[in-house]
């Protein structure tokens, strides 16, 4: 379909499109939205690829799938009777009963009734006469919104990795964001699991003990701490539930809204004992602390982050018995938090196993996939089950599969051709009337937390554009350009910016994703929300309006 170029006739009436609002995706972020805009009395209509709601938390329902922030930190903060009413059974809840949440939220606030699910959106079209976006489905049916408002996940397009064979195994393969409904029964059988992310820790600790043997290959280790999960009990649900107030105020404070807060010392203002006591005290804590709340310059500054990596492979030695196989476990090409840090539940110890083997694919690496397993250069191996946690064409993937064209039909995958430019991590010029939730270059962290911002701010907007009876909106090249040029800025002596990794934009199963972008805003959220309050406080004058 091609978009329509044409100018409206000066004075000429705007005709009505079938909705106010199209958001794509009822994850987290489009559930909320939708709530949003239909309390400020607008007809949205959420498209929604899957047959029900949670985006992330629908998906990914593989073997071990939780969360790793707090619980409590992680759900909606906007409804206190819905804050007060959910019990949060574990400290980081597993991914069934995420889902039964975001479905209670759908229940509660009687969501699915602007969700058209099984729904994928192939095409977004901009057109300039009418002002609106012409929305296409897979079925080929079209609807047309005045604002599109993406809700579609930085983590949310899964890919399988570019291995000679993959269509051709006979047993069953599964890629862990498209794992299926139904149980899958790994009793006695032979699995293969690829990839050592986040996503391939929680599957492989999860599933070493039921399966007959297991057979992990890594190609990057990844440094893990301990998650220290536990059950919450009734005591401990009184006394988070009546601290809510304070745990919100906190996680707007701090860097990436985590409850975590950086320790304000420098790694070199402390003596070597107190530092370790300090390492082996955030060792043994719940979550993300060693991570976020450590001393202030480990992301920074490359001799503080040695010394923690050194202590978390001093860790790792003492955890796994085959000092061959430990050595193989330590990440020598980056640092200790320069990647995501996956939280683990007794994952080195599945390496003490007997039926559990670690094959280092930089050594002998997989030349193809079999109709009966995995060849690698110095072995045949045979698999009943293969799971690719091989992870997602990140951030900018979940845009590019959509052919999302602007003014004059330019097209946003070719725009971002050599990394994204934004306004706020929120719209791009020539893409008029589109707001993205937790797009490239928003203040990602925490993300439910981002997310309420976000869609807070994208409401904001919307409300100011119909009291003022503006049809139109847009981020001008300006605002771009410097927005882009900050959150570049911004990046510079990040230590997680100089690794590869799906943050840095990097997928080595995607062509043309092999070279590092600035994809992320690294700055803080304070900072982040901050400069979008002033543009909201200046009453969007930033922007193109009309
Ligand atoms: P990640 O973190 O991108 O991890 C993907 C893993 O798969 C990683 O170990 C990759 O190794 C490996 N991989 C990818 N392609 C291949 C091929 N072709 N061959 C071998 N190994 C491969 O994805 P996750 O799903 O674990 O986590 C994503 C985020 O979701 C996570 O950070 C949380 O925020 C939630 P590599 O490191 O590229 O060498």
């Amino acid at each position: 379909m091609a978009a329509t170029h044409e100018a409206r006739a000066p004075g000429a009436a705007v005709p009505a499109p079938d909705f106010d609002a199209i958001i794509i995706g009822a994850g987290m972020s489009g559930m909320y939205q939708l709530h949003r805009l239909r309390q400020q009395g607008l007809r949205v209509r959420v498209f929604e690829a899957g047959t029900g709601v949670g985006g992330t938390w629908y998906w990914n329902r593989y073997p071990g799938a939780r969360f790793d922030s707090e619980s409590y930190s992680y759900g909606y903060s906007f409804s206190q009777e819905l804050l007060e009413e959910w019990d949060w059974s574990e400290h980081f809840a597993g991914q069934p009963e995420t889902l039964r949440y975001l479905n209670h939220v759908a229940d509660k606030f009687d969501l699915r009734r602007d969700i058209q699910f099984r729904s994928l959106v192939t095409a977004a079209i901009w057109v300039e006469d009418t002002r609106s976006w012409t929305i296409t489905l897979q079925d080929g049916s079209q609807f047309r919104a005045r604002f599109l408002i993406t809700a579609i996940g930085p983590l949310s397009a899964p890919t399988l990795p570019r291995i000679e064979g993959v269509d051709s195994f006979k047993g069953q393969s599964f890629h862990t964001a498209r794992w299926p409904h139904e149980p899958v029964d790994f009793t006695g059988k032979r699995v293969a699991v690829i990839g050592t992310g986040a996503t391939g820790v929680q599957t492989i600790q999860t599933i070493a003990g039921s399966v007959g043997h297991l057979t992990v290959f890594q190609r990057t280790p990844n440094w893990c701490a301990p998650l220290h999960n536990g059950k919450i009990d009734a005591e401990t649900q009184s006394r988070i539930k009546a601290g809510y107030p304070e745990m919100f105020r906190r996680c707007q404070e701090t860097f990436a809204c985590f409850i975590h807060t950086p320790d304000p010392r420098g790694t070199f203002e402390v003596s070597d004992d107190e530092r370790e006591a300090f390492f082996e005290k955030l060792y043994a804590e719940r979550g993300f602390g060693i991570w976020q709340g450590n001393f202030r310059d480990i992301l920074i500054d490359r001799k503080a982050n040695a010394l923690i990596s050194d202590f978390v492979a001093r860790k790792i030695r003492q955890r796994v018995k085959d000092p061959q196989i430990a050595e193989k476990l330590i990440p020598g090409n980056h640092g200790f938090g320069t990647r995501r840090l996956p939280l683990e539940t007794f994952y080195y110890e599945v390496y003490n196993r007997d039926n559990v083997e670690l094959v280092d694919i930089t050594e002998t690496p997989i030349e193809r996939i079999t109709p009966e397993g995995i060849k690698t250069s110095d072995r045949e191996f045979e698999f009943d089950i293969i799971i690719y946690a091989t992870g997602f064409d990140a951030i900018t993937g979940s845009f590019d599969k959509i052919d999302l064209r602007g003014a004059n039909g330019a097209r946003l995958k070719d725009r971002w051709k050599s990394g994204p430019e934004t306004f706020l991590g929120v719209m791009v010029d020539g893409f008029p009337n589109m707001l993205m939730l937790m797009g490239p270059h928003t203040a990602l962290g925490n993300i439910p937390r981002s997310i309420e911002y976000n869609v807070d701010w994208v409401t904001g907007l919307l409300s100011y554009a119909r009291e003022t009876g503006l049809t139109r909106v847009e981020a001008t090249p300006s605002g771009v350009a410097s927005w882009t040029d900050h959150v570049k800025a911004l990046g510079v002596g990040m230590l997680s910016n100089e690794v590869n990794s799906w943050m840095t934009g990097i997928n080595s199963n995607v062509e043309g994703k092999q070279t590092r972008i600035v994809a992320r805003y690294s700055g803080s959220a304070p900072a982040y929300r901050a400069r979008c309050d002033e543009v909201t406080a200046q009453r969007y004058q930033e922007l193109a309006l009309a």
